[in-house]
């Protein structure tokens, strides 16, 4: 059978300065799901890696159990950062983000940082230091805590109240644990999720990590890691999610991929579903020139055998960097400019009364006369505007 064009073709191929990342877990994953066992064979940490780094892939996010089992003797787990240390040497990537594992381990059934049990709250905190550490080493900045298991079935088991104060008293012994140990300037993304594996998990969405982050101790080194399909899973507008991390200055991490609204985890391959919304969503990150990584965290189909898992990989990026020429196709497109311009029905008088209060900002406003009926006639072509969204989207523009 032919290849199919895009593993020859020149454009869209990946470079280094996409800064574009998977989490590890994502090519290392076998395909096991509730209802059935593993369809693909195991891959090494260290050749998930190595194989991200030929796909051109800048960098890579690690759990530390992806690296070494929590079962490990120091020994064994000091070899294994220097076999990971020389991979990501000769091969050109480097370490973004690692998150401790505190979902798989039975003993955090009920939770990690918000178990009842003080001892495995405890095991959690020594497990995560030992993940920084871990990270340091490696040289990764960002610190994930995606809270799996967070959550409850049984609302009588635990008070929501004392559970966001459990999780908040964690946060900061950690943040504390990174400053005493001078690890700046790593700093930690707290990745919401509204249900699965729990009924219900705390922090839910990027609102309430926005929310929570403020009442921290060191607010400053707290950001948000918005996952697309965790907002979808909710039926929310992940563009709107990520917009608002990004106003507040608390984008620290993003994991792309693909959701069918209002269902379970699907962690489908980025551009899979909703390719407008997904298309505003790199608009977004590339107008705003986002400093940060573009890091998928999907996972392939479980029809897949282990090639599969590249082509995969290769879907994700390319989806990425072909919506990236459609957002600049669409930035220059004449007739969306000029309708742009129609509807933003611009007046710098009003702009500057309005943009903050004064005396005499607000005695103008009150002075001055608005007829709302002639307000309301300004026509808005919305019809036209997302028929040529669209039609850049289908190619066609
Ligand atoms: C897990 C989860 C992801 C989180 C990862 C970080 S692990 O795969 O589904 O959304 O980002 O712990
Ligand atoms: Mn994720």
């Amino acid at each position: 059978m032919p290849l199919p064009r895009w593993k020859t073709e020149k454009k869209f191929t990946p470079r280094r300065s996409d800064r574009f990342a998977f989490g590890i877990w994502c090519v290392m994953n076998r395909g096991r799901d509730p209802f059935g066992e593993e369809t693909r064979p195991r891959m090494d940490a260290l050749d998930a890696v190595r194989g991200l780094a030929k796909k051109g892939c800048a960098s890579f996010e690690f759990h530390d159990d992806d690296l070494v089992s929590p079962a490990a003797s120091l020994k064994e787990r000091e070899k294994r950062v220097r076999d990971l240390k020389r991979v990501m040497a000769e091969s050109g990537i480097a370490a973004t983000m690692a998150t401790c594992n505190l979902t798989f381990h039975k003993c955090f059934k009920d939770g990690a940082f918000t178990s009842n049990d003080a001892r495995v709250r405890a095991y959690a905190l020594q497990k995560t230091m030992r993940l920084i550490d871990l990270a340091a080493q490696v040289g990764a900045e960002i610190i994930v805590f995606w809270g799996g298991r967070e959550g409850v079935e049984v609302e009588a088991s635990k008070s929501p109240q004392e559970a966001l104060r459990r999780y908040r008293e964690a946060i900061n012994f950690l943040s504390h644990y990174v400053r005493q140990n001078r690890y700046e300037p790593m700093r930690f993304a707290i990745e919401p999720k509204p249900n699965e594996p729990r009924g219900d998990l705390f922090l839910p969405t990027a609102g309430h990590v926005l929310g929570f982050i403020p009442t921290c101790d060191h607010p400053d080194m707290l950001g948000v890691n918005p996952e697309i399909e965790h907002c979808r899973m909710q039926g929310l507008n992940a563009c709107h999610d990520v917009a608002q991390c990004l106003e507040a200055g608390k984008l620290f991490d993003i994991h792309l991929g693909a959701q069918k609204p209002l269902r379970f985890d699907q962690d489908m391959r980025f551009g899979a579903e909703d390719l407008k919304e997904t298309f505003f969503i790199v608009k977004l990150l590339e107008d705003a020139a986002w400093p940060g990584t573009r890091t998928f965290d999907a996972h392939p189909y479980r029809t897949e055998d282990e090639d599969g898992v590249w082509d995969f990989v290769d879907g994700c990026l390319r989806a990425y960097l072909i919506l990236k020429e459609k957002v600049a196709r669409w930035n220059a497109d004449p007739a969306i400019r000029a309708l742009r311009e129609e509807i933003a029905c611009r007046d710098p008088v009003l702009e500057a009364a309005c943009a903050a209060f004064s005396p005499a900002n607000a005695q103008a406003l009150l002075a001055r006369h608005f007829d709302p009926d002639a307000l309301a006639a300004h026509r808005l072509r919305y019809e036209v505007l997302d028929q040529l969204t669209q039609e850049v989207l289908l190619g066609v523009r």
